[in-house]
């Protein structure tokens, strides 16, 4: 299997922390998610990466979709999402909360890149108030537990700390110092091998 993705991408890095998790054996290719070459748009006809490419030459994206098709190749013990219950939804509601901080994150910073005269700070300060709200609500659950849900690294934990880091390589505020439970989880996370491995080009991590 071969995923495709940008490596500064965080819907991208969600799944290669995946990979690195779980031992799940996919080969990565890099590419420029904004110039899309044929090949990648006869698969995956949206255009956005991830990617994921299967043995027998059919395409996956949506980085959701990919994760669970990965999860699902693997035996149950190695698995990162629960297949069913209570466990499930908690791991797929603690997903979309995460996910949704990376989706706040990228619509601010394509507001920020577009020419000066379309930028909106309206738009901007929505998605500002969304993360810091969503921020908000984490750091009380968060409560200093090891991990997010069961008693074990799951998807839930994989994709909060990708998008803490990525409101960190994109969005750099103060987000610490009135969240210190969350910020030490993320301290914790973000020291994981699977991460320290698939840093974004450019980004310094925040001590
Ligand atoms: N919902 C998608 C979002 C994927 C996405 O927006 N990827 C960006 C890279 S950060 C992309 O490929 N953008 C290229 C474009 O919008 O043309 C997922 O979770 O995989």
């Amino acid at each position: 299997m071969q995923l495709i993705g940008s490596p500064t991408s965080p819907y991208v890095r969600k799944v290669r922390v995946y990979l690195e998790e779980t031992g799940a054996r996919c080969e990565f290719a890099a590419v420029d998610a904004w110039q899309p070459d044929a090949r990648l748009l006869a698969m995956a006809p949206l255009g956005k990466v991830p990617v994921l490419v299967r043995d027998d030459g059919s395409a996956l994206f949506d980085s959701l979709l990919v994760l669970e098709y990965l999860d699902h190749t693997l035996p149950e013990a190695r698995r990162l999402i629960p297949a069913a219950g209570e466990p499930r939804w908690d791991v797929l509601r603690w997903h979309s909360l995460a996910h949704g901080l990376i989706d706040a994150t990228v619509m601010r910073l394509l507001d920020i890149r577009r020419p000066e005269a379309l930028r909106s700070r309206e738009v901007q300060a929505r998605e500002e108030a969304r993360i810091a709200r969503s921020l908000d609500s984490i750091e009380k659950n968060v409560a200093g537990q090891e991990w997010l849900c069961l008693d074990r690294l799951t998807l839930a934990d994989v994709v909060l700390g990708v998008a803490l880091q990525y409101i960190d390589f994109r969005y750099p505020h103060d987000w610490r110092s009135t969240r210190p439970t969350l910020a030490k989880w993320a301290a914790r996370m973000t020291s994981r091998p699977s991460f320290v491995k698939t840093l974004p080009p450019g980004f310094t991590p925040t001590a």
